[in-house]
């Protein structure tokens, strides 16, 4: 065996017994480095012949190229070993159950949980969800949802305001999820189907009523909705909602800038025992509000009402969870008292969906 076949050999066993990367890369720097011992064969050669050199170069740049390409091989198997041997360490098995101490301790506020199965029931209508600022402008949350420059809810008794800005316009903390519908078609193409739950803010707060609550709104604009379509889906709503075979729904005239025509909708129930049941019964219970988008904040939000028409309701979400789940007090909703969310919440992990059944686990 020549010494260049030789010094090859002990390179090549080098390579291959280096049991990491850092020793693999000694092993090339003591071979291909500049004092490597590669290197010093090429650096020899500027004292030989010309012809010599042509083929003593040639041999020492195939021993270069063999070196160099069994690192590489060596480097790459070494970090998949890595891999292997890391991934081993941190497998995880998915199929433990949850760890009970975190399992069980926390709970979903009922307002999330009310949130949720609100969520997969319009998913399942083909609705989706879509947000917006809590802080809003006038034009947004008044304005272009057709109030009067005079309408009373623009008051400070009704309405949050901040100090006006340097232009002076005042912005404001949003009195409805209204403007969030009114963004959606400011920025998508009709047939429309969204839902806008959220933070909302009044001055007010008394028994019944706290200066943020929650609500959800739902739009429909397309050529030809009607109040058929917005009875059908309101009677879907409740019925999943309420997980009650049968609804009944009456429809009373009312007035909103935003709506004509308004409706206020009530549920029929029977109240027995301080219990409030639906579908049966021959009481009535005001639920929600809707109407036909008004002409004038279609055109406001860019939409042609000779060629779209749409719906929309409101609904508050606070008081959807008192009456589905027998909460006493909103103001309790917003005291983070750890012992009313132990007993008002909900387990983390029985997520509502539409098959899985809303709220039974
Ligand atoms: C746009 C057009 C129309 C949303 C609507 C109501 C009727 C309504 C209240 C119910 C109880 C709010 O939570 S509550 O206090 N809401 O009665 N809301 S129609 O109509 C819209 C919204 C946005 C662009």
């Amino acid at each position: 065996m020549t010494d260049i076949s030789a010094l090859q050999a002990s390179i090549l066993a080098d390579v291959a017994a280096a049991a990491d990367e850092a020793s693999l890369e000694t092993v090339r720097v003591g071979a291909l480095g500049k004092k490597g011992s590669v290197s010093a064969l090429l650096a020899g050669l500027g004292k030989m012949s010309p012809d010599e050199r042509k083929s003593e170069g040639a041999k020492i740049n195939l021993v270069k190229d063999a070196v160099a390409g069994a690192i590489a091989q060596r480097r790459a198997a070494l970090k998949e070993a890595a891999l292997e041997a890391r991934l081993a360490g941190e497998r995880l098995d998915v199929t433990l159950p949850a760890r009970e101490q975190g399992a069980s301790l926390g709970r979903v506020h009922p307002i999330s949980q009310v949130m949720d199965e609100l969520a997969a029931i319009f998913a399942d209508m083909g609705f989706s969800i879509a947000e917006g600022p809590d802080i809003e402008t006038d034009d947004y949350n008044f304005t272009k949802l057709n109030f009067p420059p005079d309408h009373p809810a623009r008051e400070m008794h009704d309405t949050f305001f901040f100090e006006p800005d340097a232009h002076g316009r005042r912005k404001l903390l949003r009195t409805h999820t209204s403007p969030v519908q009114v963004r959606a078609m400011l920025t998508k193409a009709p047939p429309i189907r969204v839902i806008c739950p959220g933070r909302t803010y009044r001055c007010d707060s008394d028994q019944t009523h706290t200066p943020m609550f929650h609500q959800v709104e739902g739009l429909v604009v397309d050529r030809s909705s009607h109040l058929g379509h917005l009875k059908w889906i309101l009677e879907e709503f409740l019925k999943a909602f309420f997980e009650t075979k049968s609804v009944s729904l009456r429809f009373r005239p009312s007035y909103f800038p935003f709506t004509e025509p308004s409706m206020e909708v009530d549920v029929r129930c029977s109240r027995k025992g301080g219990e409030i049941r639906f579908g049966e019964g021959d009481d009535w219970l005001e639920i929600l509000g809707c109407g036909m988008v008004h002409p004038n904040v279609l055109r406001n939000c860019g939409l042609d009402p000779a060629e779209y028409q749409g719906f929309a309701w409101g609904v508050g979400i606070d008081r959807l969870a008192m009456l589905k789940y027998g909460l006493p007090d909103l103001r309790a909703f917003f005291e983070a008292d750890v012992r009313w969310l132990k007993h008002y919440g909900f387990r983390p992990l029985d997520f509502p969906t539409l098959a899985g059944g809303l709220s039974a686990p």
